[in-house]
């Protein structure tokens, strides 16, 4: 009987399980690891680890984790807490291993409940107490171990994980009840790694990362970002922000971690100060509001979102009855929506066309949200020319170069990989969209605010994943997301280009000059 060959079932990556004491190793040992994997007690300090790894090598693992108890540098780390080794260190400063996918096994850890920090690991050769803890701590490692980073050589190139529970502290250091209290208590949270560490391994493999471009920060972006950062230059903090200057977490901790305050009305803002309006807009009231405020007002809106707002200006005036196609209670909606309140009207969907009502078919036109998915606008376009022949837009023009340029690179990668991941914020609707249009082409994507929100089952038996981010995602994160996926197994990067971009925007005349610039 003919037939297609029998693939065989993909073997699941081995892993070799380091492990220095035995009650250590009993623990893990105990947990819900990958069948097949290997636990080798290395023994205590680091000659004993140094001398074990050629037991980890001939167990030919395809990936390693070191797993035990230690002390914790920071005050951050309390007892019961989990420290996943972003590298290890010597107590000299060398590095002797680094460890790209800390962040994905910390995303993990912390979905099964476990409070997770990522940080340096050193390992000494003798307990450190005391001032040899504040010295070690000094150097920016946030746990101490005796074995790791002699452990990290034995793993070569293989994907190498270090993952200690702390049990002491600078200021909850060991008594003698303590330390059986706190070691049950650690080997406990030890027992409760396996499925972490079990998804991590399943997520080994060698991998294609393919890299949608253009991706994302956009020029309204980068300006809106740009005028917070020179008005905190030349007003100094606190400079009011009204709204998210842009939908992405990051962006918004790292200006306010430099002073600006975000708020989410005018009241909030004391009379007098200068206040930031996001990339999104504004309704015309909310400029009357800033003035009845004695507000100083710097207008971060993208040029092209004040664009569509000028449009709306201009059909409303002459009296046609004008559409909106865009998703309602987003910001920028309601700042188009408030240059001619009541007068024009949101159409969300192709399906909701039917319902409008409208005072002469003859003297209709439509505008669209600068980010929306440009085939479901088009749809909508459709419906609308269907039921109102005369009239007239600017086809799929408001959505803006960013956003369909975005669109149409993800779904350049996304014809080639069998999972897409987004970076982007919940909120940002260019970046969820980015996420729908990969999946219209059919293929799981997800929205990731960064690393640690990649679920590592996403990744099993993966072999091509095709990475994209929103206008408003800055592109470190993208850079963590490739090194993270590169260090599951050899990885090749490439790009995939629809074309680059050059656009950038004036800056508000208030901000031209920052205060350095001045004399
Ligand atoms: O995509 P959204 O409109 O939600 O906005 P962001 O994620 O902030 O992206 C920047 C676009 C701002 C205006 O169009
Ligand atoms: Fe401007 Fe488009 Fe960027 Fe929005 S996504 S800020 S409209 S360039």
């Amino acid at each position: 009987m003919k037939g297609s060959p029998v693939q065989p079932a993909p073997r699941t990556p081995r892993l070799v399980v380091a492990a220095p004491l035995r009650l250590e190793g009993f623990a893990i040992g105990r947990a819900d690891l990958p069948p097949g994997t290997v636990i080798v007690r290395t023994g205590m300090g680091p000659d004993k680890a140094h001398r074990a790894n050629r037991v980890v090598r001939d167990a030919r693992p395809d990936a390693v984790a070191v797993v035990g108890l230690a002390g914790g540098l920071t005050v951050e780390t309390k007892p019961g807490d989990v420290v996943v080794a972003s590298e290890v260190r010597l107590a000299d400063g060398t590095v002797t291993g680094t460890c790209p996918t800390a962040p994905l096994l910390a995303g993990e850890l912390r979905r099964a409940g476990l409070r997770v920090h990522v940080g340096p690991v050193v390992s000494v050769a003798q307990v450190a107490v005391g001032s040899a803890r504040a010295e070690l701590a000094a150097t920016g490692a946030i746990a101490v171990d005796m074995e790791s980073a002699a452990l990290a050589p034995g793993a070569g190139t293989r994907p190498f994980a270090v993952i200690r529970v702390i049990v002491d502290t600078p200021d909850q250091p060991l008594g003698r009840i303590d330390l059986v209290r706190r070691g049950v208590a650690g080997l406990r949270t030890i027992n409760q790694l396996g499925p972490a560490i079990r998804a991590w391994v399943e997520a080994v493999s060698s991998r294609r990362l393919l890299l949608a471009e253009p991706r994302a920060f956009c020029a309204g972006v980068e300006r809106a970002i740009e005028v917070v950062e020179r008005a905190l230059e030349i007003h100094g903090a606190p400079v009011y922000v009204r709204k998210q200057i842009v939908h992405n977490t990051h962006v918004v901790a790292d200006l306010a971690s430099r002073g600006a305050v975000f708020v989410e009305e005018l009241d909030e803002v004391p009379p007098g100060a200068t206040v930031v309006f996001s990339a999104h807009g504004v309704a015309p009231a909310i400029w009357d509001e800033a003035g009845e405020r004695d507000l100083a007002v710097i207008d971060a809106t993208c040029p092209l979102v004040e664009k569509v707002h000028a449009e709306a200006r201009r059909f409303t005036a002459r009296g046609d009855t004008v559409l909106l196609i865009g998703h309602s209670g987003h910001e920028e909606v309601d700042g188009t929506l408030g240059e001619a309140p009541g007068r024009i009207q949101l159409v969300e969907s192709a399906a909701a066309v039917e319902d409008l009502e409208v005072a002469d078919p003859e003297r209709v036109t439509y505008l669209m949200q600068t980010t929306l998915a440009v085939d479901e606008a088009e749809e909508v376009v459709d419906a609308l020319r269907d039921r109102f022949p005369a009239v007239v837009g600017p086809g799929s023009a408001d959505i803006c170069y960013a956003t369909s340029n975005r669109q149409n690179a993800v779904r350049r990668v996304a014809a080639e990989a069998e999972l897409v991941l987004v970076v982007g914020s919940e909120n940002s609707s260019n970046s969820r969209r980015l996420v729908e249009v990969s999946e219209r082409d059919g293929v799981a994507a997800h929205l990731v605010e960064s690393v640690e929100d990649v679920q590592l089952d996403w990744l099993k038996g993966v072999r091509t994943v095709g990475i994209s981010a929103g206008a408003s995602a800055p592109p470190l994160l993208v850079e963590e997301l490739t090194a993270a996926l590169s260090g599951l197994g050899s990885a090749s990067v490439s790009v995939r280009s629809v074309g680059s971009e050059s656009i950038s925007f004036h800056l508000p005349k208030e901000v031209r000059r920052p205060l350095s610039e001045r004399r």
